[in-house]
C-alpha cells in the first residue's frame, strides 16, 4: 500500500516566507545546508541512493530535503529540477543569545525542554508515589538522562503485566512527538481515581512513557538549530550526529537507501548496532522489562506505520497490525477529524534500516507503530508545530494509545502462557537467535523485584 504523505502547506504562508531573506546559518556543520524541494514525480529513491538526502517533509505538492550545498550542482547535472528553499528555515542562535530554553515564554515556548521535562517527570512521579516511578536506563552523549517513567499499580514491583512503552524524541526537532506520549502519562495519573478505564488500563498494564530518546538533540535544536535531527555525537570526520533511528540492531545497515554510512548525513546509522548510548538505553530498557506493544512518536505527516521500515515486504503479522493501525487512524480522526494514513513503514515515502519499530518487532515480535504526528501550523510560529498545536494533538493521539493497551491487556489476559502478547511465542525465540544483538547488560536501574 502506498501511503501519501498529507502535510498541507498553506500558500498564504510561503508568500510572507518569500520575501525573507535565506538566513545565514552560522555552525560549521549546518553552514554548508540547503534546503530543496523537489518534485516527487522525480525517482527520489535512487536521488538518495546517490546523495546523502536529509529529508525534511513532504506536502502533497513538493518533497523536501536538506542537503549539502556541495552537492547541489551535481543533482541538478543528474537531471532533478528542485528550488532552494532555505530561506523557510529560521534558525534559532540570535533568539538564543537572549532568550534560554528553560522557563515559561522561552525559546521553546510550551514544549519542554530536557530540564523542564526532566523537572515534569519528577513532579509527576512525586505526586503520584503509588502509581508511577521514575527509572533512566540510559544516558546520552552530554550525560543527560534518559528518562523512563513507569506507570502502574506497585510501580516499584515487576508484576505480570504487559508492558506498552510510548516513546518519543528520537529525533531533535520533533519537538511536538515529546508532549504526546509525556501528557499522555499526565492523563492516566490524573485520571487513575475518577475514571474506570483508566484505572484498569493502570492496574493490568505496565505502561512506560520515554519522551525523550535524544535529550542533547532536543537542546540543540532548542538552542542552536531548529531543524537539528541527529544526537550529537562527534564523528571521525569532524561532523556531527547519528541517526538514532537508525541505529538499532535489526537489519542495521540493511542497504544504503534505509541509512547512511556518512557520518555528515541526517540518516548517519552510526558505527555500529546501538553504538550511541541513547538507543543502547532503549535496548536496556526493553531487555529488562518485558514490552508487549510499543508506539514510537515521530513528526511529521499524520501516519500510523508499522513494519517493515528495510523492506517493502510484509511481515507475518500484516494483517493484525494493519487492522490495529486503521482502529487507532479510526480512533484519532473522530477527535478532531485529522486523518493519519495508515501504512508498512517500507510502502510510505522511504525506506529506513535500523529503526526502533524494526528493532523492537523483529526481535520481539510485539505491535510496535511508529506514529507521525500531525503537520505545522504553518499561520502560528512558523515552520514547526505552534503551541497551540500540543493540546488537540495529544486529545486525539489520547484514545488510540488507550485503545492499544486496552487491546494488549486483554490479549494477555486471556492467553495461557502470559508472556505472549499478540504474536507466537515461539517465533520470538526462534527470531531472538537470529538476530545479531548483544546480549543483554545487567539492568543499572533502580527496580526492585
Ligand atoms: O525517518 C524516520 O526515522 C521516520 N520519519 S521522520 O520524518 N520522523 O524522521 C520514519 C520512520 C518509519 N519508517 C519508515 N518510514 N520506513
Ligand atoms: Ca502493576
Ligand atoms: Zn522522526
Amino acid at each position: 500500500m502506498k501511503v501519501k504523505l498529507t502535510v498541507i502547506i498553506l500558500p498564504l504562508f510561503l508568500a510572507a516566507l518569500a520575501v525573507l531573506r535565506p538566513a545565514p546559518i552560522a555552525e560549521t556543520e549546518t553552514g554548508n545546508l540547503e534546503v530543496i524541494a523537489l518534485d516527487p514525480g522525480q525517482d527520489l529513491n535512487t536521488l538518495r541512493l546517490n546523495f546523502p538526502l536529509d529529508p525534511l517533509l513532504a506536502d502533497g505538492l513538493k518533497v523536501y530535503f536538506l542537503v549539502e550545498r556541495k552537492y547541489l550542482e551535481a543533482i541538478r547535472e543528474s537531471g532533478y529540477v528542485f528550488t532552494i528553499e532555505t530561506g523557510r528555515f529560521e534558525k534559532q542562535k540570535e533568539k538564543s543569545l537572549r532568550l534560554k530554553a528553560d522557563g515559561a515564554g522561552g525559546l521553546n515556548g510550551a514544549y519542554h525542554s530536557y530540564r523542564e521535562l526532566a523537572a515534569e517527570l519528577r513532579s509527576l512521579a512525586a505526586s503520584y508515589p503509588v502509581l508511577a516511578r521514575l527509572y533512566v536506563p540510559g544516558r546520552s552523549l552530554e550525560n543527560r538522562n534518559i528518562y523512563a517513567l513507569k506507570i502502574s499499580d506497585n510501580p516499584a514491583l515487576r508484576e505480570d503485566e504487559p508492558g506498552i512503552a510510548l516513546l518519543g524524541g528520537h529525533h531533535a526537532r520533533e519537538w511536538i512527538s515529546v508532549e504526546v506520549p509525556l501528557l499522555i502519562g499526565r492523563y492516566l495519573l490524573e485520571n487513575y481515581h475518577r475514571d474506570n478505564r483508566v484505572r484498569d488500563l493502570v492496574n493490568s498494564a505496565e505502561i512506560w512513557i520515554v519522551p525523550l530518546v535524544n535529550p542533547d538533540g532536543l537542546e540543540y535544536s532548542i538552542l542552536n538549530y531548529r531543524l537539528w535531527r541527529k544526537n550529537r555525537r562527534l564523528n571521525q570526520d569532524g561532523s556531527y550526529g547519528v541517526d538514532l533511528n537508525r541505529n538499532y540492531s535489526y537489519q542495521w545497515a540493511y542497504d544504503d537507501i534505509g541509512s547512511s554510512s556518512k557520518p555528515s548525513s541526517a540518516v548517519f546509522r552510526g558505527t555500529g548496532p546501538f553504538s550511541e548510548p541513547e538507543t543502547e538505553g532503549i535496548r536496556k530498557l526493553f531487555h529488562n522489562h518485558r514490552m508487549s506493544a510499543a508506539i514510537s512518536y515521530h513528526s511529521f505527516s499524520q501516519l500510523i506505520l508499522y513494519p517493515w521500515g528495510y523492506l517493502d515486504q510484509p511481515t507475518e503479522d500484516e494483517a493484525l497490525l494493519r487492522s490495529l493501525a486503521e482502529d487507532m487512524a479510526g480512533l484519532i480522526s473522530r477527535v478532531n477529524g485529522r486523518v493519519y494514513q495508515t501504512g508498512r513503514a517500507a510502502s510510505s515515502l522511504y525506506l529506513t534500516n535500523g529503526d526502533f519499530a524494526d528493532w523492537a518487532y523483529g526481535f520481539f515480535r510485539i505491535p510496535v507503530f511508529t506514529i507521525e504526528l500531525p503537520p505545522v501550523d504553518l499561520l502560528r510560529g512558523g515552520f514547526l508545530n505552534s503551541e497551540s498545536d500540543i493540546e488537540p494533538i495529544f486529545q486525539e493521539n489520547l484514545p488510540a494509545a488507550l485503545y492499544l493497551i486496552e487491546r494488549v491487556v486483554a490479549s494477555y489476559t486471556s492467553s495461557g502462557a502470559r508472556a505472549v502478547p499478540f504474536f507466537r511465542r515461539e517465533l520470538e525465540k526462534k527470531r531472538e537467535s537470529m538476530v545479531k544483538d548483544r546480549p543483554g547488560a545487567a539492568f543499572k536501574g533502580k527496580e526492585s523485584r
